[in-house]
């Protein structure tokens, strides 16, 4: 990540749950060939105890940054490059607005990671999504984007250094590019988007809409070669 750039970026996230190694393989693969610009790792709720072997795994056979983005506090590793201190500003459950960063604070110290402090906003997306549902929290109304560019304006003036507009993993619904531009009007922070996004077209709009970081996982878990389709898209 590198909130000093202009150029927009596109990030894959993996789910450790729902890779194994010969796909983790093939998606590595194909996401160095689109040269992609950094690996996310992690997931609302895992169940197999292989977050550190997929960051190993990841950082063996590419050269591009590999940041945590945690579910929850058990998904700390060093290994990583780095991670994204999510705090759910949208919400209003305290321990993920502040309660766990408490109780993470002296590991992070110590893991050394480089802490990327980010406002994570959740908007509603048609169904539930398992983060809306495990956080307990309500998204923000899709047709409300004042709400969410109010949000994310009260986290820059936190002092955040990211926002990320989430819909959710798998989400039916992206978020609109209404609810992307009402954000970048408001904010001068890097802005992330992701949730629900399957087509070239769909990432072209959101960084039309001023996403500066695009984040895909389903998309690419299901059809690799998705992947193929990344490398044409102009940033
Ligand atoms: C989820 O925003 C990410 O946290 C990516 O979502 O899996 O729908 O691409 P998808």
């Amino acid at each position: 990540m590198n909130s000093g750039s202009t150029r927009k970026q596109i990030a894959v996230l993996i789910d450790p749950d729902k890779t194994d190694t010969k796909k983790l393989q093939k998606t590595i693969d194909a996401a160095n060939k689109a040269n992609i610009d950094f690996f996310l790792v992690g997931g609302s709720l895992l169940l197999k105890n292989n977050l550190e072997a997929t960051i190993v795994f990841i950082k063996k056979h590419s050269k591009k940054k590999v940041y945590l983005f945690p579910g929850n506090p058990a998904q700390i590793c060093s290994k990583a490059d780095g991670i994204l201190l999510l705090s759910l500003i949208s919400g209003r459950n305290a321990d993920l607005l502040i309660g766990n960063h408490v109780q993470a604070a002296p590991l992070l110290k110590q893991s050394k990671l480089h802490i990327i402090p980010t406002g994570y906003i959740l908007i509603d997306s048609g169904t539930a999504t398992t983060v809306s549902y495990i956080s307990n929290t309500t998204p923000i109304p899709a047709n409300k984007p004042e709400i969410a560019a109010c949000t994310a304006l009260a986290g820059e003036q936190l002092g955040l250094r990211y926002i990320y507009l989430e819909a959710g993993s798998g989400a039916q619904n992206a978020v609109s590019q209404e609810t992307i531009k009402a954000v970048r009007k408001m904010i001068s922070i890097p802005l992330i988007v992701g949730g629900g996004i399957r087509n070239a077209a769909q990432i072209e709009a959101a960084f039309t809409a001023g996403a500066d970081i695009v984040v895909i996982g389903t998309a690419i878990e299901k059809d690799v070669k998705f992947l193929e389709e990344i490398k044409s898209i102009k940033k």
